[in-house]
């Protein structure tokens, strides 16, 4: 992309945005600082490097056998790295449990710890990215159908021990970094078919919620994840929405908000104002929910260009806490991510670039057909202009310009993997 050109659209597009009460250089400032938190598990399609036989199931599945998954974790780290040098901004790096560095060691998930993420954290600081954390319950025998809502005291045990050991290992990174390690906590507890024994099993997970979160730590934030359904647990989830939300709101533990964890008709977006209000923060995993959820790669579409602006309407940069999660085999795995991570930032571009102040002063006089025609028209002002320039501001491909460089790392690394 020429240099020059690049330039001059942006010149031109600051003098439109100026027009409106926008000021594109306070966009570009703030879209700078918005760190992403970046899934590791769309580099290898959700297996981890465990040395324990990896039992898939848990009501998730990556779906397409494209070449090139990362094998090892020096193949993921590469991939990376190279998806670093095609974005723009500062970032994080969200690991699950079981990519931990175990060597050829077998350690069962009752038996982690901080040891087995030391390496991660060198290289996490190396990369300049800051780390969240996973605890992972599904993919393993005890995992069956329910884990931490298990009436057998064994396996809930187990697994309560397993969540526990992550919140110290999400501490230790926390302390590490000198920034709170967000931890996630996702379980697929659910039922095939009807259940008569809903209320035993919410009842025993928030039993072995609060026993998991007794430990107080200084480094480390709790959120919890919610879900309607899972594959093969399609009739019940113990860990719904309402569970979660009622749980998050009495104890003050963050929400995840998964884009797609909700009827598809549901707006992820319309939930950021009410849940600021009782909950401490709010975590979010940007999806694309194709017909169910799919966990299809990340596209400026509605959803998430509502979602990013509801964050900046309610002034929340600071309280929402933004990572991915899509997992898309079909197609080059690199790729999917630098598709994902531009189009979240390109839609946080759109929202800082609204104007608001004008929509708001028309919104409180009345005023609705003129709030509805500049609304239209925001949709189509330069902003890919200013898109183009962050690019170009931080040393970045720019436009689709990245799609060859994709190509090389394609030819030269990925589809030499076996
Ligand atoms: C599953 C949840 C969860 C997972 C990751 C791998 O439906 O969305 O966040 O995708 O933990
Ligand atoms: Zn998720």
């Amino acid at each position: 992309m020429k240099t020059d050109l690049v330039q001059k659209s942006y010149e031109i597009a600051k003098e439109r945005y100026a027009a409106i009460g926008v000021n594109i250089d306070t966009a570009l400032e703030q879209l700078q600082k918005i760190a992403i938190s970046i899934h590791c598990w769309q580099a290898d399609d959700v297996v981890g490097f465990e040395n324990l036989s990896n039992m898939g199931g848990g009501g998730i599945q990556a779906t397409g056998n494209y070449p090139g998954r990362a094998r090892n974790i020096a193949e993921l780290r590469s991939d990376i790295e190279k998806v670093l040098t095609l974005i723009g901004g500062s970032h994080r790096f969200s690991l699950h449990e079981i990519y931990g560095d175990f060597g050829d060691k077998v350690v069962d998930r009752d038996q982690v710890g901080p040891e087995h993420f030391a390496s991660w954290m060198q290289w996490a600081k190396e990369v300049g990215l800051k780390l969240d954390f996973n605890s992972t319950s599904f993919g393993h025998p005890k995992s069956g159908d329910l884990t931490l809502a298990n009436p057998d005291k064994e396996i809930r045990d187990f697994w309560i021990e397993h969540t526990k050991r992550c919140r110290a290992v999400a501490e230790a990174m926390g302390k590490f970094q000198d920034d709170p390690c967000i931890m996630n906590l996702w379980i697929h507890d659910g039922s095939k078919d009807l259940t008569v024994n809903k209320y035993q099993y919410r009842s025993l997970l928030e039993k072995s919620l609060d026993e998991i979160f007794a430990t107080e730590y200084k480094n480390m934030k709790d959120c919890i994840e919610s879900k309607l359904f899972g594959i093969a647990l399609e009739s019940f989830t113990v860990g719904s929405h309402d569970f979660y939300l009622g749980y998050g709101a009495k104890k003050q533990k963050m929400v995840t908000l998964d884009m797609g964890h909700f009827h598809l008709s549901e707006s992820v977006a319309d939930k950021i104002s009410s849940l600021l209000l009782f909950t401490p923060e709010i975590m979010l995993h940007v999806s694309r929910p194709v017909r169910w959820d799919s966990d299809h790669v990340v596209i400026l579409n509605d959803e998430v260009t509502d979602l990013t602006k509801e964050i900046i309407r309610a002034n929340a940069l600071n309280k929402v806490h933004i990572g991915l999660d899509f997992f898309d085999a079909s197609i080059n795995r690199v790729g999917a991510y630098v598709v994902g991570i531009r189009s979240t930032q390109k839609a946080l571009l759109q929202a800082l670039l609204e104007p608001l102040a004008k929509l708001r002063e028309y919104e409180a006089n009345g005023q609705y057909f003129e709030r509805l025609a500049l609304l239209e028209e925001a949709k189509s002002l330069p902003w890919n202009a200013v898109w183009d320039y962050f690019c170009l501001k931080n040393d970045i491909a720019v436009g689709e310009d990245y799609i060859t460089e994709i190509q090389q790392y394609e030819k030269d690394v990925t589809s030499k993997r076996g």
